[in-house]
């Protein structure tokens, strides 16, 4: 992928750069500070000043227990036109984003804050206790030469049959997928076929839980495999 530089930046992507104040923590999720999302996502920044933040994935499925995932939008600055789990970001550095209470305070706020954001679905439709945090993981992954991530990921599943609005700033497309149809777009991303990608984070939740979390979904047995006391260094 070409390196984004930053003249050619799209206006809507570099307002957010700057905007967001993303959560710094320590390798083992203790907050020590705050970074613009611009600084947390300079590979440069990361490796010298080895900074680390906070970041939620969630998984939405629908009653079928089909996943809904998303490409990203071609002016994302990092991972552009990447197919990903349903939604992404980060909670910010503001009071509300910042409580911990079951590890579900700052979901109310953050992760509803984007689902209406990328994906339009509106608070209502998307209750706090709906949301089940799984577990977590620390990952990097290079974007290009410049951008990339190095987070602390918090994985959220909610069950819900949604009506999604994508908002093109941000989201190019969406799609519903079975299990087996994942397995096969997995294949087609490792054989390069029809230009396809997949996001680092979501291949590494694919490859070390997904599949099982879903299992358990299905069967009613979720609280079985929740682990919010491990921190997977992936
Ligand atoms: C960041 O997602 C979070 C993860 C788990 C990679 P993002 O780049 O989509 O963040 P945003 O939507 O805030 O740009
Ligand atoms: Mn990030």
């Amino acid at each position: 992928m070409a390196a984004v530089e930053d003249s050619t930046m799209d206006a809507v992507q570099r307002r957010l750069m700057f905007e967001d104040e993303c959560i710094l923590v320590d390798e083992h999720d203790n907050v020590v500070g705050h970074e613009s999302k611009y600084n947390c996502h300079l590979m440069e920044k990361i490796e010298s000043l080895n900074l680390l933040h906070r970041a939620f994935s969630v998984f939405l499925f629908n009653s079928k227990y089909e996943l809904l995932l998303q490409q990203r939008s071609a002016t994302k600055v990092t991972f552009p036109l990447v197919w990903t789990n349903t939604c992404c970001s980060h909670p910010l550095y503001r009071e509300s984003e910042l409580i911990q209470e079951n590890f579900l305070g700052w979901v109310r706020n953050a992760a509803q804050r984007k689902l209406f954001d990328e994906l339009g679905i509106p608070a209502e439709e998307l209750p706090v206790d709906e949301f089940t945090p799984l577990g977590r993981m620390l990952y990097k992954a290079p974007s290009d030469g410049k951008w990339g991530e190095h987070e602390i990921d918090y994985l959220l599943f909610i069950v819900r049959d949604v009506k999604v609005l994508p908002n093109p700033d941000e989201v190019a497309d969406v799609k519903y997928v079975s299990r087996d149809q994942l397995k096969e777009l997995v294949k087609k991303a490792d054989a390069g076929e029809d230009g396809l990608k997949l996001s680092p984070w979501f291949r590494l939740v694919v490859d070390n839980f997904l599949m099982k979390w879903w299992d358990h979904l299905e069967k009613g047995t979720l609280a079985e495999v929740v682990d919010m006391k491990t921190i997977h260094k992936l």
